[in-house]
């Protein structure tokens, strides 16, 4: 871990610190390896937040983090982390150890994970008022933690007793709504990655394809351009499959006029980017095609460029419906344009970072308005278009039609910047583009 990205998880921890306040303390367990099949596991992933607070990639960790020393450890955060064993390294990889924390990661105390018990009593013998804990988490953890957690679940009634127990999730979300430059930066890496393999990919767009194919190109060029994991499953959906959200067989094969339409990205240092592009599969858009495609992206270029401190993230919506529906009005496609929705079926975006949806508030109170957008947020602007096979109530040449187009945009005081910006969409330069595909 270099210098920068030890900071930045040092920062996080400070700042939570200030967030849950005097007489507080946080109790965050880590991810665990879950089972895929008999005795095969998925890829490890370190839960979000407890990665925003240590940038520690190993399963069974924990933390404890509070404003005052805890116990006598002469520390106010403790690492709790799995044993070095040689027996275990070789078969599974190697292991910190708690001796390692401080070079490592900038934690300069850290524990066998076994001792978790022992320190969560220090913590709850003082004067709490609050116990912050990723309680949704723990129910899923699995393996040697699995003991430790149900311990600390059963005492947590005695503590709840005496302090309010609070799930970590809300405050977490507050912190990672506002990106620093360090998560900008990663962000926009991954961005870039992914823009890359995109180019790299589309050169495969052409009939006769199978979607997979195309996804495959994808996903060896995030790999060899630095990424180490897809931000998401990819979307690779011809024709009438775009009208499936969240499409994920990506087994058909790409026919000569039908559209192609691709929702996928890779993760930099955990962070996400998250890009949609719409592809004419023989190279050149219908008429009709053309002009779904010009209604998204007008949508889209009109609704980034109110990604602007103050603005509402639900009235950016509301405007990209607006500028649909009359479009659609006008294109003969619907007659009220109250109906709107019937065509755009999903929200604007949303905020993106360590997840692809990032875990942050939309509440809108009084007190804590999460709609407007700050600076440091990080979006995606998504509007889409779509028209299944057998919505019979629009003329015959447009149905089967879906449009999506998303970036990233970050939002700060200088107005919105387009993190995806190098990825080509207008009609004409994907034309040109695609008129190499052979
Ligand atoms: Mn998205």
């Amino acid at each position: 871990m270099d210098k920068e990205q030890k900071a930045f998880h040092k920062s996080r921890r400070e700042l939570l610190r200030k967030a849950i306040g005097k007489d507080a303390v946080a109790v965050i367990f880590g991810s665990t390896n879950f089972n895929k099949s008999f005795d095969g596991n998925f890829r490890f992933k370190q839960y979000k937040n407890f990665y925003y607070l240590t940038g520690f990639e190993e399963p069974n960790a924990a933390l404890i983090l509070s404003d005052k020393e805890i116990g006598k450890t002469g520390s106010n955060e403790l690492l709790f982390v799995q044993k070095k064993d040689k027996i275990f390294e070789t078969w599974d990889g190697r292991r910190m150890g708690f001796e390692n924390s401080g070079k490592a990661l900038g934690i300069k105390r850290a524990f066998e994970n076994s001792e978790l018990q022992k320190y969560m009593n220090l913590a709850k013998n003082r004067n709490l008022r609050r116990i912050y804990v990723n309680i949704s988490e723990l129910i899923k953890l699995t393996g040697e933690v699995r003991q430790y957690a149900s311990q600390f679940l059963d005492s947590l009634n005695r503590l709840a007793a005496n302090a309010e127990l609070i799930d970590i999730g809300y405050i977490m979300g507050k912190l990672r709504a506002v990106k620093t430059k360090y998560e900008m930066k990663m962000i926009g890496k991954a961005s870039d990655i992914s823009v890359k393999a995109y180019y790299e990919a589309i050169k495969s767009i052409m009939p006769g394809k199978y979607e997979y194919e195309i996804q495959a190109a994808l996903e060896y060029n995030y790999k060899i351009f630095g990424s180490e994991d897809n931000a998401y499953y990819p979307i690779v959906a011809s024709g009438e499959n775009g009208c499936i959200l969240h499409y994920e067989d990506n087994n058909c094969v790409l026919k000569n006029g039908e559209l192609l339409t691709i929702d996928s990205a890779g993760e930099h240092r955990y962070y996400c980017s998250d890009i949609t592009r719409t592809f004419p599969i023989g190279g050149r858009f219908t008429k009709e095609q053309r002009i779904i495609y010009d209604l998204v992206l007008k949508a889209n270029k009109e609704c980034i460029r109110m990604c602007r401190p103050g603005a509402s993230f639900k009235k950016i919506g509301e405007v990209s419906d607006y500028i649909i529906a009359d479009g659609l009005k006008k294109a003969g496609i619907l007659k009220d344009k109250k109906d709107v929705k019937k065509f755009t079926l999903h929200g604007i975006g949303h905020h993106i970072g360590l997840d692809t949806h990032d875990a942050v508030s939309y509440t809108i109170t009084r007190e804590d308005n999460n709609d407007r957008l700050k600076p440091g947020n990080v979006l995606t602007i998504e509007p889409g278009i779509y028209i299944p096979g057998d919505m019979t109530s629009v003329p015959k040449k447009f149905r089967g039609t879906a449009v999506r187009i998303e970036d990233v945009i970050a939002v700060t005081g200088k107005g919105p910047v387009n993190l995806t910006s190098h990825m080509i969409k207008e009609p004409d330069d994907i034309e040109a583009f695609m008129s190499g595909n052979a």
